[in-house]
């Protein structure tokens, strides 16, 4: 369809009438005009011409005008005269009055008086010494002349209202002194508009436009007998410009954290949750962590001064991750051969890994299970593209007589596809598993290899204390990463900084549908 065609098509019935009388009048037109010639309400024609100048069909043009009148007391003044030409008329003929007799000598009133003098001064009219008020040269020669102001107010008096675009020079001063003086004039402002045709609209009626009554709503019998075929409709435009739109929507970093709950819901996991602020026992000696461990370190961990020290879980489990420590515990293994100490373990941390949900839910809970779990973690770590000193990890346990190292490479990377990565796996240690792996992909934008989750059979000296008598395959994985990678983020951080730009850009949605 031709460019002209479609706008044609397009436009409003209202637009068309306001069309048709610029074509009859063939010259500019007010509102009113069209009102009156298309029988239309006010409203309707400024919005069909406000829609019309939005399409350069027509100008509307604006012209303000302001109208001046009396207020009733500019009317008083403009008959009684200013209160600073009676004390002027009295001047005249005694020269000078002192303050106090100007009431009396003249008539007017104590606030008149005060106004009157006021202006006599400003005017120079007069000038007062000691109390006594004198006629001024400038005075003598104002007395048979009217000053500006005074003409403007016999003249509104005379017309009633003039334009104030139609002042004269002389009768603008008069405006302005006027205007100082509050309540004497009052201004109304009128807003006039005009319509043109544009080039563009002229084409438009060369082509001619046809008035048609058009269907806007269809009833259920429109519909039912078919009548809808035969009605007229408007084209709409749907190229047309539309206001931003930004609708409220989750963060993409807890989106994310659904999806993957979501994931592992979907697999048959139980969720567990457990404190942030966990006890070394937990965090560290549960999982034969041994206490002079480096990850232990101040550097590495946040130690909690209030509460300082938390409580140990029953003796029974205490004793056995101390002999765990100190000699093994089980066949065939030396433990880390040194002093296990209670007061160590009882130390308040910040959990740096959700491995401690593992370990807490291993306790209470007997094989064969399936269990992850969401949350923060906190390290002391020096903040980079990758890494931040507080974060989130999902970790999870599968625990079961048949389950083995293979068992948890292929839940891995099941994870991982459902998610659309593919990972690599290589060989890694923890004190707490054994086999243990890392998985990792590739950032092409670093050129290298980023790590994304830890993995491992869980070692007997963790097994055997918790009375966990199957194997235990066992990952942490880091979602920040994940997410940096699933955003196409070059830097971690951004998924902290409430950038508002960059999350309005981000789709509602993203990647794998959230199933409730
Ligand atoms: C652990 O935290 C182990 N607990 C994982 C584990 C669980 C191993 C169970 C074996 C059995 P690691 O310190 O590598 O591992 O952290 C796991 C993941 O967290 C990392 O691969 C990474 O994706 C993420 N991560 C680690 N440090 C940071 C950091 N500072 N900022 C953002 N993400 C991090």
């Amino acid at each position: 369809m031709e460019e002209i065609d479609r706008i044609i098509n397009e436009l409003h019935l209202y637009e068309k009438k306001v069309l048709k009388s610029l074509e009859s009048s063939k010259k500019s037109l007010t509102p009113e005009d069209v009102v009156n010639a298309q029988k239309l309400d006010i409203k309707s024609v400024m919005s069909a011409a406000g829609s019309l100048a939005s399409k350069d069909i027509i100008l509307v043009i604006k012209d303000v005008e302001e109208t001046l009148s009396l207020s009733d007391d500019g009317e008083n003044y403009a008959q009684e005269g200013l209160p600073e030409r009676k004390l002027l008329n009295l001047l005249q003929q005694e020269g000078s009055v002192h303050m106090k007799d100007l009431g009396v000598k003249s008539g007017l009133n104590p606030s008149d008086v005060k106004i009157g003098v006021g202006w006599l001064v400003r005017k120079k009219w007069a000038k007062i010494n000691q109390g006594e008020v004198t006629i001024t040269d400038n005075g003598k020669e104002m007395a048979d002349n009217l000053q500006e102001d005074e003409k403007l107010l016999s003249s509104l008096l005379e017309k009633g209202r003039i334009s104030l675009n139609s002042l004269d020079h002389d009768l603008q001063q008069g405006f302005k002194l006027l205007k100082s003086r509050k309540g004497l004039i009052d201004i109304d402002k009128n807003t006039a508009h005009t319509f043109i045709l544009t080039d563009k609209g002229q084409d438009i009626l060369a082509k001619g436009i046809v008035i048609q009554e058009e269907a806007t709503q269809l009833t259920h019998q429109q519909l039912k007998l078919g009548e809808w075929k035969s009605l007229k409709y408007r084209g709409y435009d749907v190229k047309a410009d539309y206001p931003e739109f930004n609708p409220g929507k989750m963060h993409p970093l807890r989106r994310i954290i659904e999806e993957i709950r979501n994931v592992f819901i979907n697999l048959g996991f139980d969720e567990s949750k457990g404190p942030i602020l966990e006890s070394a026992f937990w965090n560290f000696d549960c999982l034969f962590q041994p206490q002079d461990h480096a990850a232990r370190e101040m550097q590495d961990t946040f130690y909690i001064n209030n509460p300082s020290h938390s409580q140990l879980p029953d003796e029974n489990l205490v004793s056995k991750v101390a002999q765990a420590h100190q000699d093994g515990g089980v066949a065939g293994s030396e433990g880390w051969g040194y002093l296990w100490e209670k007061e160590v373990a009882r130390q308040s941390v910040l959990r740096t890994h959700t491995t401690s949900v593992s370990a807490r839910f291993l306790a209470e809970n007997e094989p064969p299970l399936k269990m992850f779990s969401v949350g923060k973690v906190f390290r002391r770590e020096t903040i980079t593209y990758k890494h931040l000193p507080e974060f989130h990890q999902v970790e999870g346990i599968v625990a079961g007589d048949e389950i083995n190292f293979r068992n948890l490479l292929g839940i891995l990377k099941e994870f991982y596809k459902k998610l659309g990565f593919e990972v690599r796996f290589r060989p890694a240690y923890f004190p707490y598993t054994y086999l243990s792996t890392e998985c990792e992909i590739y950032l092409p934008e670093k050129e290298s290899w980023i790590e994304l989750g830890g993995a491992g059979m869980f070692r007997p000296e963790v097994l055997e204390p918790l009375g966990i008598e199957t194997p235990v395959a066992a990952f942490g994985l880091g979602i920040e990463r994940l997410a940096m990678i699933r955003l196409g983020i070059k830097d971690i951080r951004m998924l902290y900084k409430s950038d508002i730009g960059w999350l309005r850009k981000l789709p509602i949605t993203q990647g794998v549908d959230i199933e409730d």
